[in-house]
Protein backbone atom coordinates (compact mmCIF):
# COMPACT_ATOMS: atom_id res chain seq x y z
CA UNK A 1 0.00 0.00 0.00
CA UNK A 2 1.23 3.59 -1.08
CA UNK A 3 -0.16 6.92 0.69
CA UNK A 4 0.51 9.80 -0.90
CA UNK A 5 0.38 13.16 1.52
CA UNK A 6 -0.54 15.62 -0.21
CA UNK A 7 -0.29 19.36 1.94
CA UNK A 8 -3.14 22.07 0.04
CA UNK A 9 -3.50 25.35 0.75
CA UNK A 10 -5.92 27.55 -2.52
CA UNK A 11 -5.51 24.59 -4.89
CA UNK A 12 -9.18 23.76 -5.41
CA UNK A 13 -8.76 24.26 -9.45
CA UNK A 14 -5.59 21.73 -9.66
CA UNK A 15 -7.55 18.63 -7.72
CA UNK A 16 -9.22 17.04 -10.48
CA UNK A 17 -6.18 16.94 -13.38
CA UNK A 18 -3.65 15.65 -9.97
CA UNK A 19 -6.08 12.76 -9.11
CA UNK A 20 -6.78 11.71 -12.58
CA UNK A 21 -2.68 11.46 -13.54
CA UNK A 22 -1.77 9.92 -9.93
CA UNK A 23 -4.58 7.22 -10.85
CA UNK A 24 -3.30 6.79 -14.21
CA UNK A 25 0.31 6.66 -12.70
CA UNK A 26 -0.92 4.32 -10.18
CA UNK A 27 -3.45 2.01 -11.91
CA UNK A 28 -2.08 -0.89 -11.30
CA UNK A 29 -1.21 -0.54 -7.47
CA UNK A 30 -2.65 -0.14 -4.31
CA UNK A 31 -2.94 3.46 -3.14
CA UNK A 32 -4.33 6.25 -1.29
CA UNK A 33 -4.11 9.78 -1.12
CA UNK A 34 -4.31 12.41 1.93
CA UNK A 35 -4.97 15.42 1.79
CA UNK A 36 -4.48 17.97 4.45
CA UNK A 37 -5.70 21.12 3.93
CA UNK A 38 -5.73 24.25 6.47
CA UNK A 39 -8.99 25.43 5.95
CA UNK A 40 -8.30 26.54 2.43
CA UNK A 41 -10.78 29.63 1.86
CA UNK A 42 -11.61 28.60 -1.84
CA UNK A 43 -12.18 25.64 -0.14
CA UNK A 44 -10.53 23.08 -1.49
CA UNK A 45 -11.45 20.52 0.87
CA UNK A 46 -14.81 20.40 0.09
CA UNK A 47 -13.88 19.51 -3.44
CA UNK A 48 -11.31 16.86 -2.43
CA UNK A 49 -14.44 15.35 -0.83
CA UNK A 50 -16.29 15.72 -3.50
CA UNK A 51 -13.66 13.52 -5.48
CA UNK A 52 -13.45 11.15 -3.22
CA UNK A 53 -16.52 9.99 -4.57
CA UNK A 54 -14.14 8.22 -7.48
CA UNK A 55 -10.67 8.29 -6.14
CA UNK A 56 -9.19 7.23 -3.27
CA UNK A 57 -9.04 10.25 -1.02
CA UNK A 58 -9.08 11.05 2.33
CA UNK A 59 -9.26 14.32 2.89
CA UNK A 60 -8.02 16.00 6.82
CA UNK A 61 -9.37 19.70 7.10
CA UNK A 62 -7.35 21.47 10.09
CA UNK A 63 -9.00 24.65 10.94
CA UNK A 64 -6.47 25.29 14.44
CA UNK A 65 -2.93 24.41 12.67
CA UNK A 66 -1.58 25.68 9.69
CA UNK A 67 2.05 25.43 8.36
CA UNK A 68 3.24 23.14 5.30
CA UNK A 69 5.66 21.03 7.29
CA UNK A 70 2.75 20.36 10.38
CA UNK A 71 0.66 19.56 7.94
CA UNK A 72 2.67 16.82 5.99
CA UNK A 73 3.79 15.79 9.60
CA UNK A 74 -0.30 15.14 9.95
CA UNK A 75 -0.43 13.16 6.92
CA UNK A 76 2.17 11.37 8.06
CA UNK A 77 0.44 10.05 10.94
CA UNK A 78 -2.73 9.43 9.10
CA UNK A 79 -0.96 7.29 6.50
CA UNK A 80 -1.84 3.96 6.35
CA UNK A 81 1.44 2.97 3.48
CA UNK A 82 4.41 1.12 3.86
CA UNK A 83 5.17 3.59 1.09
CA UNK A 84 5.04 7.20 1.71
CA UNK A 85 4.76 9.82 -0.96
CA UNK A 86 5.06 13.35 -0.14
CA UNK A 87 4.08 16.28 -3.08
CA UNK A 88 2.69 19.43 -3.96
CA UNK A 89 -0.66 19.82 -5.29
CA UNK A 90 -0.14 22.83 -7.97
CA UNK A 91 1.31 20.48 -10.61
CA UNK A 92 5.22 21.26 -10.67
CA UNK A 93 5.41 17.60 -9.22
CA UNK A 94 4.03 15.60 -12.04
CA UNK A 95 2.54 12.57 -10.72
CA UNK A 96 4.19 10.37 -13.81
CA UNK A 97 7.11 10.52 -11.74
CA UNK A 98 5.22 8.67 -8.70
CA UNK A 99 5.97 4.84 -9.85
CA UNK A 100 9.70 5.90 -10.83
CA UNK A 101 10.46 6.59 -6.63
CA UNK A 102 8.58 3.84 -5.69
CA UNK A 103 10.43 1.46 -8.05
CA UNK A 104 13.76 2.73 -6.28
CA UNK A 105 12.17 1.96 -3.08
CA UNK A 106 11.40 -1.49 -4.07
CA UNK A 107 14.91 -1.59 -5.17
CA UNK A 108 16.56 -1.07 -2.07
CA UNK A 109 16.12 2.76 -1.55
CA UNK A 110 14.87 3.88 1.58
CA UNK A 111 14.51 7.58 0.71
CA UNK A 112 14.37 8.52 -3.01
CA UNK A 113 13.58 11.71 -4.08
CA UNK A 114 12.62 13.36 -7.38
CA UNK A 115 15.41 16.00 -7.74
CA UNK A 116 15.76 18.69 -9.79
CA UNK A 117 19.63 18.77 -9.94
CA UNK A 118 20.65 15.81 -10.77
CA UNK A 119 21.64 14.65 -14.26
CA UNK A 120 18.13 14.80 -16.10
CA UNK A 121 16.55 17.31 -13.98
CA UNK A 122 15.79 20.80 -14.11
CA UNK A 123 13.36 23.60 -12.99
CA UNK A 124 11.93 24.92 -15.94
CA UNK A 125 11.15 28.41 -16.19
CA UNK A 126 12.40 30.02 -13.41
CA UNK A 127 13.87 33.27 -13.35
CA UNK A 128 17.88 33.18 -12.92
CA UNK A 129 17.58 34.67 -9.30
CA UNK A 130 15.40 31.83 -8.39
CA UNK A 131 17.75 29.71 -9.55
CA UNK A 132 20.84 31.41 -7.41
CA UNK A 133 19.01 31.52 -4.27
CA UNK A 134 17.97 28.06 -4.92
CA UNK A 135 20.97 26.50 -5.63
CA UNK A 136 22.64 28.55 -3.02
CA UNK A 137 20.04 27.70 -0.06
CA UNK A 138 21.05 24.01 -0.80
CA UNK A 139 24.81 24.71 -0.93
CA UNK A 140 24.97 26.36 2.27
CA UNK A 141 22.68 23.40 3.68
CA UNK A 142 25.25 20.68 2.17
CA UNK A 143 28.43 22.82 3.56
CA UNK A 144 26.48 23.27 7.01
CA UNK A 145 25.08 19.66 7.36
CA UNK A 146 27.96 17.14 6.34
CA UNK A 147 25.21 14.16 6.56
CA UNK A 148 23.53 15.30 3.70
CA UNK A 149 26.34 16.85 1.46
CA UNK A 150 25.94 14.19 -1.23
CA UNK A 151 22.35 14.90 -1.80
CA UNK A 152 22.26 17.42 -5.03
CA UNK A 153 18.33 18.36 -4.31
CA UNK A 154 17.68 17.49 -0.16
CA UNK A 155 14.77 20.33 -0.20
CA UNK A 156 12.76 18.62 -2.85
CA UNK A 157 9.40 18.73 -1.56
CA UNK A 158 8.40 15.70 -4.11
CA UNK A 159 9.88 12.73 -2.24
CA UNK A 160 8.77 8.67 -1.09
CA UNK A 161 10.48 6.59 1.91
CA UNK A 162 9.96 3.46 3.27
CA UNK A 163 7.63 3.94 6.46
CA UNK A 164 10.52 2.84 8.69
CA UNK A 165 12.68 5.53 8.04
CA UNK A 166 10.55 7.90 10.23
CA UNK A 167 9.10 5.78 12.69
CA UNK A 168 10.02 6.65 16.59
CA UNK A 169 11.42 9.78 14.92
CA UNK A 170 10.74 13.19 16.30
CA UNK A 171 10.05 15.30 13.49
CA UNK A 172 9.63 19.12 14.08
CA UNK A 173 7.63 20.96 12.11
CA UNK A 174 9.61 24.05 11.59
CA UNK A 175 10.65 25.36 8.39
CA UNK A 176 9.55 24.56 4.98
CA UNK A 177 11.24 21.58 4.32
CA UNK A 178 10.19 18.86 5.64
CA UNK A 179 12.31 16.36 4.04
CA UNK A 180 15.57 17.83 5.24
CA UNK A 181 14.02 17.34 8.58
CA UNK A 182 14.07 13.43 7.32
CA UNK A 183 17.20 13.29 5.82
CA UNK A 184 18.33 14.09 9.31
CA UNK A 185 16.52 12.90 11.37
CA UNK A 186 15.33 9.55 10.04
CA UNK A 187 16.79 6.39 10.22
CA UNK A 188 18.13 5.36 6.42
CA UNK A 189 20.87 3.73 4.63
CA UNK A 190 20.40 4.57 1.13
CA UNK A 191 18.86 7.57 -0.92
CA UNK A 192 18.42 7.81 -4.65
CA UNK A 193 17.76 10.86 -6.73
CA UNK A 194 15.89 10.53 -9.52
CA UNK A 195 15.79 13.40 -12.21
CA UNK A 196 12.80 15.41 -12.63
CA UNK A 197 11.62 18.80 -14.96
CA UNK A 198 10.08 21.01 -11.98
CA UNK A 199 7.43 23.05 -14.05
CA UNK A 200 5.47 26.28 -13.39
CA UNK A 201 2.33 25.68 -11.70
CA UNK A 202 -1.32 25.31 -13.30
CA UNK A 203 -2.94 27.30 -11.08
CA UNK A 204 -3.52 28.73 -7.56
CA UNK A 205 -0.78 31.15 -6.24
CA UNK A 206 2.23 30.86 -4.78
CA UNK A 207 2.59 30.28 -1.30
CA UNK A 208 6.52 30.99 -1.57
CA UNK A 209 7.74 34.25 0.53
CA UNK A 210 10.86 36.15 1.11
CA UNK A 211 10.24 35.36 5.24
CA UNK A 212 11.10 31.43 3.85
CA UNK A 213 14.54 32.75 3.70
CA UNK A 214 15.18 33.81 7.01
CA UNK A 215 13.01 30.51 7.97
CA UNK A 216 15.38 28.24 6.13
CA UNK A 217 18.51 29.20 7.60
CA UNK A 218 16.83 29.00 11.23
CA UNK A 219 15.71 25.51 10.24
CA UNK A 220 19.07 24.93 9.01
CA UNK A 221 20.69 25.98 12.24
CA UNK A 222 18.35 23.56 14.50
CA UNK A 223 19.56 20.99 12.34
CA UNK A 224 22.80 21.66 13.06
CA UNK A 225 22.36 21.75 16.63
CA UNK A 226 20.68 19.05 16.94
CA UNK A 227 23.76 17.21 14.68
CA UNK A 228 26.00 18.49 17.09
CA UNK A 229 27.72 20.54 14.53
CA UNK A 230 27.59 23.82 16.76
CA UNK A 231 29.04 22.31 19.44
CA UNK A 232 31.86 21.36 17.04
CA UNK A 233 32.11 25.25 15.64
CA UNK A 234 32.18 26.12 19.89
CA UNK A 235 34.46 23.84 20.44
CA UNK A 236 36.51 24.55 17.56
CA UNK A 237 36.84 28.23 18.48
CA UNK A 238 37.93 27.16 22.38
CA UNK A 239 40.68 25.10 20.60
CA UNK A 240 41.84 27.86 18.12
CA UNK A 241 41.71 30.73 21.44
CA UNK A 242 44.12 28.29 23.39
CA UNK A 243 46.83 27.85 20.09
CA UNK A 244 46.80 31.84 20.64
CA UNK A 245 48.06 31.44 24.21
CA UNK A 246 50.66 28.72 23.01
CA UNK A 247 51.50 30.86 20.20
CA UNK A 248 52.30 33.97 22.42
CA UNK A 249 53.52 31.62 25.43
CA UNK A 250 56.72 29.61 23.71
CA UNK A 251 57.47 33.17 21.28
CA UNK A 252 58.10 35.11 24.58
CA UNK A 253 59.83 31.41 26.13
CA UNK A 254 61.78 31.58 23.11
CA UNK A 255 62.85 35.16 23.22
CA UNK A 256 63.05 35.86 26.71
CA UNK A 257 64.82 32.14 27.81
CA UNK A 258 66.11 30.73 25.38
CA UNK A 259 67.34 34.34 23.80
CA UNK A 260 65.91 33.21 20.14
CA UNK A 261 65.80 35.64 17.07
CA UNK A 262 62.68 36.98 17.21
CA UNK A 263 62.03 37.00 13.09
CA UNK A 264 62.40 33.34 13.96
CA UNK A 265 61.40 32.27 17.12
CA UNK A 266 57.78 32.90 15.61
CA UNK A 267 57.69 29.76 13.14
CA UNK A 268 58.30 27.02 15.96
CA UNK A 269 55.86 28.95 18.09
CA UNK A 270 53.10 28.80 15.32
CA UNK A 271 53.71 25.30 14.93
CA UNK A 272 53.71 24.77 18.36
CA UNK A 273 50.39 25.98 18.43
CA UNK A 274 49.11 24.59 15.30
CA UNK A 275 50.14 20.63 17.01
CA UNK A 276 48.42 21.70 20.50
CA UNK A 277 45.45 22.59 18.59
CA UNK A 278 45.71 19.62 16.48
CA UNK A 279 45.57 17.51 19.40
CA UNK A 280 42.81 19.30 21.10
CA UNK A 281 40.26 18.65 17.99
CA UNK A 282 41.75 15.21 17.66
CA UNK A 283 40.57 14.10 21.22
CA UNK A 284 37.81 16.73 21.43
CA UNK A 285 36.12 18.43 18.79
CA UNK A 286 35.92 15.72 15.96
CA UNK A 287 36.97 12.52 18.33
CA UNK A 288 33.96 10.41 16.40
CA UNK A 289 35.47 11.08 13.36
CA UNK A 290 38.82 9.40 13.23
CA UNK A 291 38.30 8.31 9.98
CA UNK A 292 41.38 8.81 8.11
CA UNK A 293 45.03 7.14 9.30
CA UNK A 294 46.55 9.70 12.11
CA UNK A 295 49.56 11.05 9.45
CA UNK A 296 47.13 11.93 7.33
CA UNK A 297 44.62 14.05 9.72
CA UNK A 298 48.17 15.65 10.95
CA UNK A 299 49.14 16.43 6.93
CA UNK A 300 45.47 17.56 6.23
CA UNK A 301 45.26 19.75 9.46
CA UNK A 302 48.79 21.49 8.39
CA UNK A 303 47.45 22.12 5.10
CA UNK A 304 44.17 23.54 6.21
CA UNK A 305 46.05 25.50 8.64
CA UNK A 306 48.12 27.16 5.50
CA UNK A 307 44.89 27.94 3.29
CA UNK A 308 43.47 29.51 6.29
CA UNK A 309 46.39 31.72 6.43
CA UNK A 310 46.50 32.50 2.62
CA UNK A 311 43.02 33.17 2.91
CA UNK A 312 43.81 35.81 5.65
CA UNK A 313 46.19 37.02 4.01
CA UNK A 314 44.20 37.50 0.43
CA UNK A 315 41.50 39.24 2.36
CA UNK A 316 43.76 41.22 4.31
CA UNK A 317 45.10 43.02 1.35
CA UNK A 318 42.12 43.23 -0.85
CA UNK A 319 40.45 44.96 2.10
CA UNK A 320 43.31 47.11 3.05
CA UNK A 321 43.50 48.45 -1.07
CA UNK A 322 39.66 49.34 -0.74
CA UNK A 323 40.41 51.58 2.27
CA UNK A 324 39.79 49.88 5.30
CA UNK A 325 41.82 50.18 8.63
CA UNK A 326 44.23 47.33 8.99
CA UNK A 327 43.27 45.83 11.90
CA UNK A 328 39.96 45.85 10.68
CA UNK A 329 40.59 44.13 7.34
CA UNK A 330 42.75 41.67 9.31
CA UNK A 331 39.74 40.60 11.81
CA UNK A 332 37.61 40.25 8.46
CA UNK A 333 40.69 38.09 7.56
CA UNK A 334 40.78 35.95 10.64
CA UNK A 335 37.37 35.71 9.97
CA UNK A 336 37.34 34.26 7.03
CA UNK A 337 40.17 32.25 7.71
CA UNK A 338 38.45 30.58 10.62
CA UNK A 339 35.72 29.52 8.56
CA UNK A 340 38.03 28.12 6.07
CA UNK A 341 39.55 26.28 8.71
CA UNK A 342 36.69 24.82 10.09
CA UNK A 343 35.21 23.43 6.98
CA UNK A 344 38.05 22.60 5.65
CA UNK A 345 38.38 20.19 8.95
CA UNK A 346 35.25 19.30 9.38
CA UNK A 347 34.88 17.81 6.18
CA UNK A 348 38.49 16.73 4.73
CA UNK A 349 40.69 16.09 7.99
CA UNK A 350 38.02 14.59 9.64
CA UNK A 351 35.77 14.07 6.77
N1 LIG B 1 -1.72 22.49 4.32
C1 LIG B 1 -0.89 23.47 3.87
N2 LIG B 1 -0.40 23.39 2.62
C2 LIG B 1 0.43 24.38 2.19
C3 LIG B 1 0.80 25.48 3.01
N3 LIG B 1 1.64 26.28 2.29
C4 LIG B 1 1.78 25.70 1.09
N4 LIG B 1 1.04 24.56 1.01
C5 LIG B 1 0.97 23.61 -0.11
O1 LIG B 1 2.27 23.08 -0.29
C6 LIG B 1 2.56 22.92 -1.66
C7 LIG B 1 3.80 23.77 -2.03
O2 LIG B 1 3.51 25.16 -1.93
P1 LIG B 1 3.84 26.17 -3.13
O3 LIG B 1 3.21 27.48 -2.85
O4 LIG B 1 3.47 25.51 -4.42
O5 LIG B 1 5.42 26.34 -3.01
P2 LIG B 1 6.49 26.27 -4.21
O6 LIG B 1 6.16 25.12 -5.12
O7 LIG B 1 7.81 26.25 -3.56
O8 LIG B 1 6.28 27.64 -4.96
P3 LIG B 1 5.73 27.90 -6.49
O9 LIG B 1 6.83 27.49 -7.43
O10 LIG B 1 5.46 29.36 -6.58
O11 LIG B 1 4.49 27.07 -6.65
C8 LIG B 1 1.30 23.29 -2.41
O12 LIG B 1 0.54 22.12 -2.62
C9 LIG B 1 0.60 24.23 -1.43
O13 LIG B 1 -0.81 24.23 -1.61
C10 LIG B 1 0.25 25.53 4.33
O14 LIG B 1 0.52 26.44 5.11
N5 LIG B 1 -0.58 24.51 4.70
MG1 LIG C 1 4.44 25.03 -6.07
Amino acid sequence: MISIIIPTYNERENLEELFERISRALEDRDFEIIIVDDDSPDKTWEKAEILGKIYPVRVIRRTNEKGLSSAVIRGFEEANGDIIVVMDADLQHPPEVIPKLIEAIEHGADISIASRYVKGGKAENWYWWRKVISKGAIMVGRVALPKIRNIKDPVSGFFAFKREVIENVNLNPVGFKILLEILIKGKYEKVIEIPFTFGLRKGGESKLSQKQIFNYLKHLYRLMRWEGEIDRLVKFSVVGLSGVLVNEGTLWGFVEFLGWDKRLAVLPATELSVLNNFVWNDIWTFKDLKRKALYLRLLNFHFAALTGALVQWAIYLVLLHVGLHYLVANLIGIGFSFIVRFLFNRNITWG
